[in-house]
């Protein structure tokens, strides 16, 4: 196996050491993916966020049999919601507030149903699962250290939502020096815009938060 790949990603291809390279699986739980989640109560259509799960799993697939770290996050809160800021709980209008109940156990709550990751793309044991309280995954989790553990400097990142929990953790990774390559189809929006802007956000200007690659182009150099 190469320990060096090129992604022929935009805004220019990228040479990665695929040793110090980690797959980022962003908040793919059924709190945002399923109806009767989190995602659905702020309002949203779920189904809109289906076409990422495939790609996503191919991309899975090939990181365990490459032996690549894989990492998964999660976005969710204590029982007691001591890590959830007042300001976010009572933000805006949605059907059911976070910690309230709903049809997969309280919204956005560590332990619940909701909160877990779907079974199409659930954690191996040997797997890191990144429990986070904001839209970020540095903010407040041990993800810095993990990153530095394993030696990693690339990462490739793909999950939900797009413009959301995805351009947030690619935004905090590239001021830590990470090189982040987006994975087109592995992300989804409940607003197909904003997924696309999303995506013309990291790659534009030179690539001003990262790079952006389909699951094909992913897969190709991974081969
Ligand atoms: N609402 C929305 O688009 N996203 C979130 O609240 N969290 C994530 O993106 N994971």
């Amino acid at each position: 196996k190469p320990t060096l790949g090129v992604i022929n990603a935009e805004p220019e291809p990228i040479k990665l050491d695929w040793p110090a390279t980690a797959l980022l699986i962003i908040d793919m739980q059924r709190d945002f993916m399923e109806p009767g989640g989190f995602g659905e109560t702020l309002g949203n259509d779920v189904s809109q966020l289906a076409r990422a799960v495939e790609p996503i799993g191919a991309v899975l697939k090939a990181a365990r049999d490459t032996g690549m770290l894989v990492i998964h996050t999660r976005e969710g809160h204590l029982p007691d919601l001591s890590d959830a800021p007042p300001a976010k709980v009572e933000r805006g209008a949605p059907s059911l507030r976070i910690g309230d109940p709903g049809p997969m156990g309280r919204i956005l709550i560590r332990g619940e149903a909701g909160h877990d990751i779907i079974p199409e793309l659930y954690p191996l044991d040997s797997e890191v699962v990144i429990d986070k309280p904001g839209k970020g995954a540095f903010y407040a989790t041990e993800l810095t250290d993990v990153l530095e553990k394993y030696g990693i400097e690339n990462l490739l990142v793909c999950g939900v939502t797009t413009e959301v929990c995805v351009n947030t953790t690619v935004r905090e990774a590239n001021d830590r020096g990470y090189r982040c390559v987006v994975i087109s189809d592995g992300c989804a929006s409940y607003f197909p815009e904003f997924h696309e802007m999303g995506l013309k956000m990291i790659k534009a200007q030179g690539g001003i938060f990262g790079w952006v690659a389909d699951s094909a182009a992913v897969l190709e150099a991974m081969k």
